[in-house]
This record gives structure tokens, C-alpha cells and sequence, in this order.
């Protein structure tokens, strides 16, 4: 049995990064699946006090926040370094990972995917078509910034997977699930060839909604 357990819940793209991470240095760990509506319950916050997911538990140590997740495989497990040694590259890929949080899930993934997969999916909710086309604007400024620095590398900080690529792949997979994949990522042939050979790693075949919901059964 591996002392690494992640909290998180299947199709989450912050607590698949978490997993991605695992999955890229090889680690063994458990996924402990955390039900939707149980978020806010005693048990949860106990966790983490604002409520959300992916958590960590590393034997005795506990760890929410998924960039604090991923920091932390990479530094506390062997396996491949996820984090370039060069300054300038680690300035990039830490730019990156705020672009990530601030930027694409603040005000697009969590409107877009949000009406348009999580509400309809888990909640019976009908999109918001009014809040999805106001999250458009934002949503090609950030698919141009994400596009124009990944511009012709294999990776966003290089020839090297880094952090940047784990938090980001599941934040934009779980967007081209949506329709506005589409317009966003049209002309952005760099973005979408990324994405196709971040899809194409094990750890991402690995802890795809469907897989990590197997997971959660115990399969
Ligand atoms: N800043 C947090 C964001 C985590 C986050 O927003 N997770 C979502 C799932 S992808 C969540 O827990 N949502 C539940 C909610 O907001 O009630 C992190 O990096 O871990």
C-alpha cells in the first residue's frame, strides 16, 4: 500500500494534475475520491479549509493547493526532474503555472467548463449561454499568450516536460470538451498539436475522467 493518497474528484483538472505529476515520476499512491457535495462538510474542510480539491497526503504530511502538490512531488520523489534547472526557464514555467490558475481557470475554464460540462454533468444545471460568451474575450487573450509562448517548442519551457505542461494539459483537455474549443483554439495549431502529445503520455492516458472515476470504484 503507497503512503501517497491525493483527495481529489474524478474529472477535476486541478487534482488530474496532481495525478499527472505522480504518474510522470512513477510514484505509487491512492486515489481517495471525495464526493461533490461533501466539499463543505467537516470532514472535508478538515482537508483543506476552503473547500476544494486535489489534497495530498504524504505519510504524515498534508498538502492542498495543486501548484504546492506538484512543487512538491517534483522536490520530495525520485524520478524525472519536472522543473528546468536554468533560471530564466524555471521563471517561465512558474509564470506559466499563475497564467494557469489566474488566467485560464479564473474567469474562462471556470465559467466555460463549468456551464458547459460540470453544472450539465454532476449538478443538472443548464448552461449559462450569457456567462460562456462574456468569458470569450478572456478566453482568446489567454489561448493567444499560451500560444504565442509555446510558439514552436515541443513543450512549454522547452524540449523538457515541466510542471507548466502537467498543470496546464488537464486545465485545457478538460476545455476541448467544450464547443468554444473550437474558436479558441482555431489558428493556434501549436496549442492543439501540445495538447495532442501531452494526451499521447501514459500519464495523462492514465488519468483520464474515466480512468480516475475506475479508480475511485476501486478498479
Ligand atoms: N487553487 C486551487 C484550486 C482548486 C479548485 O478550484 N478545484 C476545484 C475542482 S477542479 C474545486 O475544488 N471546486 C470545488 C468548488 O469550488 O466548490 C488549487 O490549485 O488547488
Amino acid at each position: 500500500m503507497s503512503d501517497i493518497v491525493i483527495h481529489s474528484i474524478p474529472g477535476s483538472p486541478f487534482g488530474r494534475a496532481a495525478l499527472v505529476a505522480l504518474e510522470e515520476k512513477g510514484a505509487r499512491y491512492r486515489l481517495a475520491p471525495v464526493v461533490p457535495g461533501t466539499l463543505r462538510g467537516p470532514e472535508h474542510l478538515a482537508r483543506h479549509p476552503f473547500g476544494r480539491v486535489p489534497v495530498l497526503e504524504h505519510g504524515d504530511f498534508r498538502l492542498y493547493e495543486a501548484q504546492a502538490i506538484l512543487r512538491y512531488v517534483d522536490r520530495a520523489l525520485p524520478g524525472p526532474a519536472l522543473t528546468p534547472a536554468q533560471p530564466r526557464a524555471a521563471g517561465r514555467m512558474d509564470q506559466l503555472m499563475n497564467i494557469n490558475d489566474w488566467y485560464l481557470f479564473q474567469g474562462v475554464a471556470n465559467v466555460i467548463a463549468f456551464q458547459r460540462i460540470v453544472g450539465p454533468r454532476l449538478l443538472g444545471l443548464t448552461p449559462d449561454e450569457v456567462a460562456i460568451a462574456a468569458a470569450m474575450p478572456k478566453g482568446h487573450a489567454v489561448f493567444e499568450e499560451l500560444s504565442r509562448q509555446l510558439g514552436d517548442q515541443s513543450y512549454f519551457v522547452g524540449d523538457s516536460i515541466s510542471l507548466a505542461d502537467l498543470l496546464l494539459a488537464p486545465q485545457l483537455d478538460f476545455m476541448r470538451a467544450t464547443p468554444e474549443w473550437a474558436p479558441l483554439a482555431a489558428g493556434r495549431e501549436n496549442l492543439q498539436a501540445w495538447l495532442d502529445r501531452m494526451n499521447g503520455r501514459p500519464s495523462m492516458q492514465a488519468t483520464t475522467w474515466e480512468r480516475v472515476a475506475a479508480m475511485a470504484q476501486g478498479s
